[in-house]
C-alpha cells in the first residue's frame, strides 16, 4: 500500500511513546503506522531567518518520520496569527464581525504555504498519498501542483465551512476556492458544510456538482465528501476509569459536598459560547432558587492564541462574568462557578467528566466538538451524566440522545440544564445508550479509513488543459 504523508499546521510528536493531546493525534498516528509515512508541519517554534532556511528537522519513531520546520517571526505573524486566526477562523465560524483583513497577511499566508510545500517536496515519493489538514493550509495543494507534484492530495477541514454569503466577506475568497479545487478530495465534518461548499461552486464559481458530489470548477475536478470525526470510545472510557485519577476526583467530590456538578471543557475561544453558557447557568440559579447552593459549575478553559486581540477580549469578558455571577450567588461556603483558566491532562479530564452530572457543551459554531463525544464515552453506563449540546456543534447531527439547545437562547439552555439535573436514571441510561452506539459506529478509525479509502480511489486523469492536472474519483 502506498505511503501516507500527513500535513498539518502543528505536528504532535509523541514523547516516551505517548501521544500528548486528545484523540485526533492518536487517530492520525494509527493511520501513519499502518502504511509507514511522514507527518510534516510546523514545530511550534519561532526561529531566526537562518534557522528557518535549514530544512525540516527529521525524527524517526518506528514506522513514522516526523518532519518539522520552524517559522520566522514575520511568517508566524502573517500566516498563523494573522490570516489564519484573525481572518479565516472568525469568518469560518460565522463571526465576520470579528475578522480583520490585511492584504499583506494574505500574501504572507500564501507565501508560507508555498514555502512549506517546498520543504516537503524533497521528502515525497511518487506514489505517496498526501492528507492535508485544516484552514491554515487551504492553498497547500495548489503550491504542490505548481511545483509539478502529481500525487493524490486530500484535504480535511476540521472547522465549519461557511455559507457563500459569509465566505464572500473574505476579499480573496475566489483565490481560496480555486486553491481548494486543486485537491483531489475535500472532506468536511457535516453535510451542511459540504452543501455550503457546493453552493459556492454552483452559484458563485458557476461550476457543477453531481449527485455524488463530483465537483467541476475552475477547470479542475475533485470529489467532495462528509467524514465526521470521531473518537475511540473504549479508550476514553478506560482513561476515565484510571485508578491514578481516583484521588483528585475524590477530592473534587468531597469539595462538592453532595452538590450536583455541571462540567464544561473548552479552549478559551469566542466560538465556544462561554459567555452565553455562564449566563444560562446564572439564569438556572435565578429561575430555580432551590438549586442555589445545590449545584456547581466547573468550566475549564485554558487560554489559546492569546496574542490575537479578540482572544484577549473574550478572556476579560469571562473573568468579569464569572466574578459577577459568583458575587451574586456565593455564600460563605459556596461559590457556584469554578472557572479554571488552565490546561489539564487529557486523561484527568475524562475522569472529571465521569464524576459530573451534566456535560454542558454549547459552542456558537463548531466543526464537530470532540469534547461532547468524549463526555458521553467517559460516563459510567450504570449511572451516566446527561449531555446538553448546542445545535451548532457538528456533533449534534449524531448525538441524538443529547438535550439539544440553541446557544443564543439563554432561557432555553437554563431549562435544559434543569431538565438534565432532574432526569431519572432510566431516561439517562436510554439517552446514553443511544449516543454510545453512534460513537462506536462512527469511531475515529472509521473516519480515517473512509477518508483514505476515498482518496486512494481518486485517480489521475488526462489534464484538461496543459497547465492543469485534473483528477477524478472512482467512488464517492
Ligand atoms: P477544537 O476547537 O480544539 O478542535 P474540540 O473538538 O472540542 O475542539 O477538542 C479537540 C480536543 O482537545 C479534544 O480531545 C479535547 O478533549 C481537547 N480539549 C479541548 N479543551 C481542552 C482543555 N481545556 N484542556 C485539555 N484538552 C482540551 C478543532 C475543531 C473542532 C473539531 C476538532 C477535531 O474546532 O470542531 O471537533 O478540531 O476535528
Amino acid at each position: 500500500m502506498s505511503r501516507l504523508v500527513v500535513v498539518s499546521n502543528r505536528v504532535a510528536i509523541p514523547s516516551d511513546g505517548k501521544v500528548s493531546s486528545g484523540g485526533l493525534a492518536v487517530g492520525l498516528l494509527g493511520a501513519l503506522e499502518q502504511t509507514g509515512g511522514i507527518w510534516f508541519g510546523w514545530s511550534g517554534d519561532i526561529v531566526s531567518g537562518t534557522s528557518a532556511n535549514a530544512g525540516p528537522k527529521i525524527e524517526r519513531k518506528g514506522e513514522v518520520t516526523y518532519a518539522t520546520v520552524g517559522l520566522s517571526r514575520r511568517d508566524y505573524d502573517q500566516y498563523y496569527r494573522g490570516f489564519s486566526n484573525a481572518m479565516l477562523w472568525p469568518v469560518f465560524h460565522y463571526r465576520n464581525d470579528l475578522a480583520r483583513y490585511d492584504r499583506q497577511e494574505y500574501v504572507g499566508y500564501r507565501r508560507v504555504n508555498s514555502w512549506l510545500a517546498q520543504q516537503l517536496i524533497p521528502l515525497l515519493e511518487p506514489d505517496d498519498i498526501i492528507w492535508v489538514h485544516d484552514y491554515h493550509l487551504l492553498p497547500f495543494a495548489d503550491a504542490l501542483r505548481a511545483a509539478g507534484v502529481k500525487n493524490r492530495i486530500g484535504f480535511f477541514l476540521h472547522i465549519p465551512f461557511p455559507s457563500p454569503q459569509i465566505l464572500l466577506t473574505i476579499p480573496p475568497h475566489e483565490d481560496l476556492m480555486k486553491s481548494l479545487c486543486s485537491y483531489d478530495l475535500v472532506g468536511f465534518q457535516v453535510q451542511s458544510d459540504l452543501d455550503a461548499f457546493c453552493d459556492y461552486v454552483v452559484r458563485i464559481a458557476h461550476g457543477t456538482v453531481s449527485e455524488d458530489k463530483h465537483i467541476s470548477a475552475y477547470g479542475r475536478t475533485l470529489q467532495g465528501g462528509v467524514y465526521g470525526i470521531g473518537i475511540f470510545p473504549d479508550d476514553v472510557a478506560e482513561q476515565a476509569r484510571r485508578p491514578e485519577n481516583r484521588k483528585p476526583v475524590l477530592e473534587l467530590k468531597q469539595s462538592l459536598a453532595g452538590r450536583k456538578l455541571i462540567m464544561s471543557v473548552d479552549r478559551l475561544d469566542y466560538s465556544k459560547g462561554l459567555v452565553e453558557r455562564f449566563r444560562a447557568f446564572e439564569r438556572l440559579l435565578e429561575t430555580t432558587p432551590s438549586l442555589q447552593g445545590d449545584v456547581a459549575f466547573v468550566q475549564i478553559a485554558p487560554p489559546t492564541r492569546s496574542d490575537v486581540q479578540t482572544y484577549q477580549q473574550i478572556r476579560e469578558r469571562l473573568e468579569y462574568e464569572a466574578g459577577r455571577i459568583n458575587g451574586r450567588f456565593s455564600s460563605l461556603n459556596y461559590a457556584p462557578i469554578r472557572y479554571l483558566n488552565r490546561g489539564f491532562d487529557h486523561r484527568m479530564l475524562m475522569s472529571l467528566f465521569r464524576a459530573s452530572d451534566v456535560g454542558f457543551v454549547t459552542p456558537l459554531r463548531d466543526g464537530m466538538n470532540l469534547v461532547a463525544k468524549e463526555y458521553v464515552a467517559a460516563q459510567d453506563p450504570d449511572d451516566p451524566g446527561v449531555l446538553v449540546l448546542s445545535c451548532f456543534a457538528g456533533a449534534a447531527a449524531e448525538m441524538t440522545g443529547a438535550l439539544i439547545v440553541n446557544p443564543h437562547d439563554i432561557a432555553g439552555m437554563a431549562e435544559a440544564l434543569e431538565r438534565a439535573l432532574s432526569m431519572t436514571l432510566p431516561h439517562r441510561q436510554a439517552r446514553h445508550q443511544e449516543n454510545i452506539e453512534v460513537l462506536r459506529k462512527n469511531n475515529l478509525g472509521v473516519w480515517r479509513e473512509s477518508f483514505l479509502r476515498d482518496l486512494r480511489a481518486c485517480r489521475v486523469e488526462e489534464a484538461q488543459d496543459d497547465t492543469l492536472d485534473t483528477r477524478a474519483c472512482l467512488t464517492a
